[in-house]
């Protein structure tokens, strides 16, 4: 690594640890620096008697705590945040001038914040929702913030609708309710007259509003941007991130438990990877189309409801972010970075899209509502390494002292600087579209063909993918109190995206079945869309596998297996009735980790139950352990069952998969049931076992889906 790459990747964190906290030996001060003496008691006229205004001490703290609080963000309050790096597979110089994307040897520092949309900062992580994804790049050219989602298309078509759209999903407003959640009439009313959130409905019915980890989670910018190169040519671009790890989702049952046993459930994913080392990495790629190809499509490029299918404009992998820092101090980082789409550096422009173009007024406004002020720029997570020299002076909380007295431009008096610089001094130059139209409050005419993607999105689901979604539409219909939404959705709104679903979407919210209409076909197929076709993928990496056991279980051929997840990447924890020392039947020892009433099933991605006679006598005797098992199958992930260990799962319902008898000399592996008997080969065992957990989830366990709660 270079000078030049080091100091760049260590400069931000640099920025940031610049005040240490309380180091050794340090005293208690008030904020101006006074060493305080006592800070439990108040002072007082007496033991007994009031308190005294004088006390300084007391009303500074007090004033200060009663002031923590700022504004939460009206959309995406709650949040997470990570630090880390970008650095490109190859200079991209070609087609565009931004210079972090020019250097394949050059490492630019990012800082990431996932987020809930509709929730408020405090509510649970794994509700049915859009995740922002939102990357702060501190390059030398400036800041460039790529604010996008998990999903690539949205709700509505212009940023002037963004008020109702918030308006309608966030809490009814006489009574509050619900919280962070879409299932309720105000949210479907307004859908069910907006014709032309229907792509993006289908996003959000979809396991992609689940994700099992934001690890395991792709990104998108959503809008048509441009990127311009040196010689002022221009092309038109859409951003993706893609995890390194695949989509994974959790199944809605499991998102509902979760909410219960841990909130933070995507939070905490996030914080152990990254202190345990295990990296997030997302490529990020691009598709391009030429300035001259703008009109080629059935879609209007500019129309943020519509993807770009991969089999017309195929995706340019461009490099790879990895994400390998928490944050110090939530507040400052994760709660203060101020993000906005209008954060370009040369080289990348804004089209149109009169999404974008709304988007380009609301975060710097609201940001002024959050801090309070015009200063935002200078909290330490949101300063640019590279320079900053302008006129802008004063306001709420300004940090930076400021000298002489020029600020003002053209002067003479400061030798004209600071000066402005042309594209060839690296200044920012917008790209000159050429604009010429009435003023009309209107969209083009392709913008009006609402659903033909949405019956793409449908159609190129796998069959399961179908069911759940068509699952999510009846517990979120089915929590609209009234009918003529409800009808309305059938009619005049899933009928029109395929028939079957609008049938199938009916029969579960007590509607007539529609009339049926064909009017919508999709020549378009988009595989990339479905999590179950093409954006998973089969690894055990970072996988988190509960360990089920108790005292006198069989340490030997439980290490074995252990050995064979570990050198996959994945992690174990051992769950026992308490916790505490477990004892083995040849006298080793092993930790629980978690005890029954601290864990769930629904916190691990598979289960493994250790054999050992007196173990599995004593889990037999223990609902908890006979639930564990049985949640683990019912939501599709992998049960492995070492020797006696079968016992339990014949204790359960893990009915319809196939199993070895705890005393043959078998390894039977159906369904991602995957058993042992005593006899049998434990090396074979695991690697079965390995292989399970790689899929993740086995739909085949249930075809006709009576037993996964969706
Ligand atoms: Fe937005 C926050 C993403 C449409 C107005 N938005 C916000 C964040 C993300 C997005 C990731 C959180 C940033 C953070 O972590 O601090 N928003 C999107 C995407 C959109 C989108 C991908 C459509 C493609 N947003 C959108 C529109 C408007 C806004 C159309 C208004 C016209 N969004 C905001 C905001 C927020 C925000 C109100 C709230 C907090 C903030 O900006 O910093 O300005």
């Amino acid at each position: 690594m270079d000078d030049k790459t080091r100091s760049n990747e260590t400069a931000k964190s640099e920025a940031l640890d610049a005040h240490t906290e309380n180091p050794d030996g340090s005293h208690l001060t008030t904020n101006h620096g006074v060493k305080v003496s006592h800070t439990d008691d108040s002072l007082k006229a007496g033991p007994r008697g009031p308190t005294l205004m004088e006390d300084f001490h007391f009303r500074e703290k007090m004033t200060h705590f009663d002031h923590e609080r700022i504004p939460e963000r009206v959309v995406h309050a709650r949040g997470s945040g990570a630090h880390g790096y970008f650095q490109p597979y190859e200079s991209m110089e070609q087609f565009t001038r931004a210079g972090f994307l020019s250097d394949p040897s050059k490492k630019t520092p990012v800082f990431v914040r996932f987020s809930t949309v509709v929730g408020f900062r405090g509510s649970a992580d794994t509700v049915r929702d859009v995740r922002g994804f939102a990357t702060k790049f501190y390059t030398d050219e400036g800041i460039f913030d790529l604010v996008g989602n998990n999903m690539p298309v949205f709700f509505i078509q212009d940023g002037i609708k963004f008020p109702d759209l918030v308006h309608a999903i966030k809490p009814e407003p006489d009574n509050e309710m619900p919280q962070a959640s879409a299932a309720h009439d105000t949210f479907w009313d307004f859908i069910s007259l907006m014709p032309e959130s229907a792509h993006m409905i289908m996003w959000v019915l979809s396991d992609r509003a689940l994700p099992r980890s934001y690890r395991m989670m792709d990104g998108f910018g959503v809008h048509t941007f441009r990127w311009i190169n040196a010689e002022g040519k221009a092309r038109f671009i859409k951003w993706h991130w893609r995890s390194t790890l695949g989509n994974a989702a959790l199944v809605w049952d499991e998102t509902q438990k979760t909410a219960g046993k841990d909130p933070d459930f995507n939070r905490r994913d996030l914080w152990e990877n990254i202190e345990m080392g295990n990296y997030p990495e997302y490529e990020l790629c691009v598709q391009m189309i030429e300035e001259d190809q703008e009109h080629d499509f059935d879609f209007d490029i500019l129309d943020p409801t519509k993807i770009w299918p991969e089999s017309e404009v195929p995706l340019k992998k461009v490099g790879k972010m990895v994400l390998n820092r928490n944050p110090q101090n939530f507040f400052s980082e994760t709660e203060q970075v101020a993000f906005h789409p209008g954060h370009v550096v040369p080289g990348i422009d804004f089209t149109n899209d009169p999404l974008l173009q709304g988007r380009l007024f609301s975060y710097i406004d609201t940001q002024l509502n959050r801090f309070g002020g015009a200063n935002f720029n200078e909290v330490p997570i949101n300063r640019p390494l590279a320079d900053v020299h302008n006129n802008q002076r004063d306001g709420f909380m300004r940090q930076t002292i400021n000298r002489g007295k020029v600020s003002y431009f053209p002067n003479s008096l400061g030798g004209g600087c600071p000066m402005t610089a042309g594209a060839d001094a690296g200044g920012f130059e917008h790209y000159m579209e050429k604009v010429d139209g009435r003023k009309v409050r209107d969209r083009s005419e392709k913008f009006r063909d609402f659903f033909s993607q949405a019956n793409m999105f449908w159609h190129s689901l796998a069959d399961h993918e179908q069911d759940r979604l068509v699952s999510a539409a009846h517990f979120e219909l089915g929590k609209v109190m009234t009918m003529e939404v409800r009808e309305r959705m059938v009619y005049e709104f899933f009928n029109r995206i395929d028939h079957d679903l609008a049938v199938r979407v009916a029969k579960g919210i007590a509607v007539e079945p529609p009339e049926k209409d064909e009017s919508t076909k999709s020549r378009y197929r988009a595989p990339e869309v479905s999590v179950e076709h093409e954006s998973r993928k089969d690894t055990v990496a970072t996988r988190k596998v509960a360990i089920l056991a108790d005292q006198g279980y069989d340490h030997k051929r439980l290490e074995k297996v252990k050995e064979k997840l570990m050198e996959g990447g994945a992690s174990a924890e051992v769950v026992s009735m308490f916790l505490g020392t477990l004892k083995s039947t040849d006298g080793k020892e092993m930790e629980a980790d978690k005890s029954h009433v601290t864990s769930a099933s629904v916190m691990y991605d598979a289960v493994l139950v250790a054999g050992g006679k007196e173990a599995v006598r004593a889990m037999k005797s223990q609902g908890d352990a006979v639930g564990f098992v049985n949640e683990t199958f019912r939501h599709a992930k992998t049960v492995g069952a070492i020797d006696h260990g079968v016992e339990l799962v014949e204790e359960g319902e893990a009915k319809g998969a196939k199993y070895a008898s705890a005393d043959s000399d078998g390894v039977v592996a159906d369904k991602g049931l995957v058993t042992v008997g005593q006899g049998g080969d434990i090396d074979e065992f695991a690697d079965e076992f390995v292989k399970a957990l790689a899929r993740y989830r086995h739909w085949d366990r249930d075809p006709e889906r009576k037993m996964v709660p969706a």
